[in-house]
């Protein structure tokens, strides 16, 4: 299974991706964990992330695709993976396009979580006091959804037109959004 998990920030795509990659067994990729993890080791593509994170912008493409194209030649992603945050911009959509048709593989679904806007301030605002993460301050969770809707929701449209969009909503209790992406997963065409 090869699934990518959209969704505007602090739609709980991480939370999910967890529960629906252990489901699938295939590994979870977070372009945003593998920044956050670089960051706290001060590696050189940390250092270069950083600044936009902190932000609230996107990383570079050329830095996100080449990062993500590393971590699925891995071996555990070979029989499948589970994308969460990435593709963000339609120029990662063609680079993944690429990766993918490379290896004579597609993307079986496309998954988007809606949730409404003032539950994802709320969240952010609550993980900002359990999680302390830079980004989640007022200002800057505000430019994430501007960039959100900017830059990414127009992805929704390429994957709906391609047939691989299942939307799935957000809202409630954790275990019950992760029971609804399942059940619109294995309902859907290609699930
Ligand atoms: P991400 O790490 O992807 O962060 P996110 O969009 O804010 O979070 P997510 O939607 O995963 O929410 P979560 O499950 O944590 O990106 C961070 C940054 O990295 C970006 O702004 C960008 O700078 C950079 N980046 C990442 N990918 C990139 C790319 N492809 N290109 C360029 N730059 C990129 O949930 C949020 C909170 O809600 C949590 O506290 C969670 O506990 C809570 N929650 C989740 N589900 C809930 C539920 N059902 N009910 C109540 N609370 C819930």
């Amino acid at each position: 299974m090869r699934l990518i998990l959209m969704g505007p920030p602090g739609a709980g795509k991480g939370t999910q991706a967890k529960f629906v990659a252990e489901h699938y067994s295939v590994p979870a990729i977070s372009t945003g964990d593998i920044f956050r993890a670089n960051v706290s080791q001060g590696t050189p593509l940390g250092l270069e992330a950083q600044r936009y994170m902190d932000a609230g912008d996107y990383v570079p493409d050329e830095v996100t695709n080449s990062m993500v194209a590393n971590r699925i030649a891995e071996d555990d992603a070979k029989g499948g993976f589970l994308l969460d945050g990435y593709p963000r911009t339609l120029a990662q959509v063609e680079e993944l396009d690429a990766m993918v048709g490379e290896r004579q593989e597609r993307i079986d679904a496309v998954v988007v979580l809606t949730v409404e806007m003032d539950e994802i301030v709320q969240r952010l605002l609550q993980r900002a006091q359990t999680e302390g993460r830079a980004d989640d301050t007022e200002d800057v969770i505000r430019r994430r959804q501007e960039i959100y809707a900017e830059q990414t929701e127009p992805l929704i449209e390429v994957y709906r037109e391609r047939g691989l969009l299942v939307e799935v909503d957000g809202m409630g209790e954790v275990a019950d959004v992760t029971a609804r992406v399942l059940e619109a997963l294995d309902s859907s065409p290609r699930g």
